[in-house]
């Protein structure tokens, strides 16, 4: 405990003396972050992990998506994870060498692209559920495996480096670092580091991502799991207003068949629009769903209703839907799936938009 408080108060020390963008962020960046605050209030952003990747039945082949095939139109967030960077692959098999062709297509085409990273231990080199020893504590300034984390910071940063638009200015990315903190299945979960362990592996990846390498493209996404019941408990992890730039929340358990309850949904997503609104920041339900899509009217009678609830589940920027990884693992619709007469009706509410509405600027005129 001594050890750790040493750490704490080292560690606490030197990132209270250093802001976390000495940089500001570039004009595409900054172009992006405006147009979210512009429209917060007004409408919703649909995306998809992996959308151009793969989706049920089918994988890499050109200018598919699901949800394109279902309602004629892409979402207009496309999700990317950086889990298993430094091989040829991501975690679920998406090439690092496609993911930037489709991150730089996404960009031309007036969409928004979203990064997470299930991060692998740099401690003992496993994936990020490896949970049964501490790692973060490792990881920090001092500790054996800081050196590393910092070179998976590295190869974070040289992937980032090269996704850069027709002018050379880099791509705008809403990276979402230790997600689902306040859960127990990731290494930097609750159970398996201090608060202000967490705190500093966050801001240590912020601050060498933005000031050591120069990325004056991040748009900081915070977003813990679902347990939390006031704005306090959804604090308690927080890194800091300075840290971060979206206040969200991964949400599938109150959607989920056993555990389902749409007014605890409800709740939890006004939290965020609530301390979001209170720092001048945007909220997000960054990851969610409902697996293989097994309720009837799923989108227009669960997500719909959520998302419409209250002033401040309207601020909700964007929604995220979880990958079409297989037949048995799957979160949007595809044509041939029963779900897709509701989500054409999702799809033509007013409040709900895809990459038309965006990139062409019909999501204003649309949402009033
Ligand atoms: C989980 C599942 C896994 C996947 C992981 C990281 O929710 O989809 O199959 O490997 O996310 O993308």
């Amino acid at each position: 405990m001594r050890r750790r408080l040493i750490w704490g108060l080292l560690a606490g020390c030197l990132f209270a003396c250093r802001p976390a963008s000495e940089n500001t962020l570039n004009p595409p960046t900054q172009k992006i972050l405006d147009k979210l605050h512009d429209l917060k209030g007004k409408g919703t952003l649909i995306g998809h992990q992996d959308a151009l990747a793969y989706g049920v039945n089918w994988a890499y082949e050109p200018d598919r998506s699901d949800i394109k095939e279902t309602v004629g139109d892409y979402p207009a967030v496309f999700g990317w994870d950086l889990g298993g960077i430094g091989r040829d692959k991501n975690l679920d098999g998406v090439p690092f060498g496609k993911m930037s062709q489709w991150m730089r297509w996404v960009h031309q085409s007036g969409g928004i692209n979203t990064i997470s990273w299930h991060t692998y231990s740099a401690f003992d080199g496993v994936d990020s559920w490896t949970t049964d020893h501490e790692q973060v504590i490792h990881m920090l300034p001092g500790g054996k495996a800081h050196h590393r984390f910092n070179q998976q910071l590295d190869q974070v940063a040289s992937f980032m480096h090269q996704l850069r638009d027709e002018t050379g200015e880099l791509l705008p990315i809403l990276f979402r670092p230790f997600h689902e903190n306040n859960g127990n299945w990731f290494w930097w979960g609750q159970n398996h580091c201090t608060t202000e362990e967490y705190r500093l592996l966050f801001r240590h990846t912020i601050d060498y991502l933005k000031n050591k390498k120069a990325l004056d493209n991040l748009i900081v996404v915070y977003s813990p799991d679902t347990k939390f019941n006031t704005e306090e408990e959804y604090l308690e992890r927080y890194p800091g207003d300075e840290w971060v730039d979206i206040i969200a929340l991964d949400n599938y358990a109150d959607f989920r068949t056993k555990t389902e309850n749409i007014e605890a949904a409800i709740q939890r997503l006004s939290i965020v629009g609530k301390i979001a609104k209170s720092r001048n920041k945007l909220a997000a339900l960054a990851e969610t769903g409902r697996e293989n899509l097994d309720a009837d009217n799923w989108f227009t009678e669960k997500l719909l209703p959520v998302l419409q609830a209250n002033e401040y589940t309207q601020s909700t920027s964007y929604v995220l839907l979880w990958r079409n990884g297989r037949p048995d693992h799957f979160f949007a619709p595809y044509p041939e799936h029963e779900s897709a007469t509701d989500f054409k009706s999702f799809y033509a509410n007013p409040k709900t938009w895809f990459l038309n509405d965006f990139a062409r600027g019909n999501a204003v005129a649309s949402g009033e």
